[in-house]
């Protein structure tokens, strides 16, 4: 039988110089794309994504953050990763629908009644097959990042009925089952990317728009809108994406350690954007935004409208995963009865 050395010497210097030495192994300098500014959610776990992946790779994973739309928003970050100009990026998973079509379940109006709903759904079976529908688009799903429930801004009139969504031209991600929710109900939709949002609505190039509240403070849309209506009307995420190649050529430890990372910062991510949402609302008032509730009657009026989108969504999920979900929803449901 030949010595362990022995078997070692005879492997192409690259392979045995990676389980020999490995803490001679260069430095890993994997670069992950953010849209948003450095001080928002996205900014905050990035940065622990960073740390800890420095900490479990023993100081050999040096993560370069590159946020602030240096790489743009959403598509063009999921672009920039599938083609490996970035090695990682975060992204809303709306606006993958085109290339993954199964993530129309997470556009579902009103699917998850709380973030608890959100959190289970994501992060068990659905989840996992969710993730698994981005590899053939070259992309490794990691975990779902929490941007949140999305509500209503406008800059021309408080959004309290349906009958306030007539005409009104609102922006919406580039995601197909957006631009059907808001159409149904009345509005003129229209798509955008995120990064060109701001200008937009200060252009008056939109009425409205929608976000959750703690993207509507860190991005400053409170300077360009008046109203905000806490419709809640849709849960978003955002997914952490890996250039697929890249991710499956990692040696194992490696990718164990940016594994870890990325939990980490799924968990802190969560933590943080829930506990600025509680406070955001207040900083949305303090900075002049007039807020409006939507009354239980005018959430089922206009979730009644938007029944048929489902029509849209179940083609694109495939029955056996929108039962699936149904089904783990239902029983969340129950047990906490
Ligand atoms: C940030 C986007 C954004 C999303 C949108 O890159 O486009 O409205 O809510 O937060 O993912």
């Amino acid at each position: 039988m030949p010595t362990r050395r022995q078997l070692l010497h005879s492997l192409p210097a690259s392979l045995a110089g990676f389980s020999t030495f490995s803490r001679a192994a260069p430095e890993l300098r994997p670069r992950f794309g953010y849209g948003l500014g450095e001080d928002s959610n996205q900014g905050r776990a990035a940065r622990v994504f960073t740390e800890v992946a420095l900490r479990a790779s023993g100081g050999r994973i040096n993560v370069e953050v590159i946020g602030n739309t240096v790489h743009g928003t959403d598509a063009k970050l999921q672009a920039a990763t599938a083609e490996g100009t970035l090695e990682l990026g975060v992204t809303s998973t709306a606006t993958l629908v085109e290339w993954v079509p199964e993530l129309a379940l997470l556009d579902a109006p009103f699917l998850f009644a709380n973030t608890a709903e959100a959190d289970a759904v994501l992060d068990g079976p659905v989840g996992d097959q969710l993730r698994a529908k981005l590899r053939p688009r070259g992309l490794a799903g990691l975990v779902f990042w929490e941007n949140g429930f999305r509500n209503l801004t406008s800059s021309v009139r408080p959004i309290r009925r349906l009958e306030d969504f007539e005409g009104l031209r609102i922006r919406v991600m580039q995601n197909p089952i957006a631009l059907e929710t808001f159409d149904r109900l009345g509005a003129q939709a229209r798509p955008l990317a995120f990064d060109k949002l701001h200008e937009a609505l200060r252009n008056r190039e939109f009425d409205a728009q929608e976000n959750p509240l703690a993207n509507i403070l860190q991005s400053r849309l409170y300077e360009v809108q008046k109203y905000l209506t806490l419709s809640r009307h849709v849960y978003s995420a955002w997914i952490l994406i890996a250039n697929a190649r890249w991710w499956e050529a990692l040696p194992p430890a490696d990718r164990t350690a940016l594994a870890s990372a990325a939990i980490a910062s799924r968990d802190y991510e969560r933590a943080d954007t829930r506990a600025r949402t509680a406070q955001a609302l207040k900083d949305l008032k303090k900075a002049g935004l007039e807020v409006s509730e939507l009354s239980l009657a005018e959430a089922n009026r206009i979730s009644n409208r938007l029944n048929r989108v489902y029509g849209h969504i179940g083609p694109r999920v495939g029955l056996p995963l929108l039962v699936q979900a149904q089904a783990q929803l239902a029983a969340l449901r129950e047990s906490r009865r």
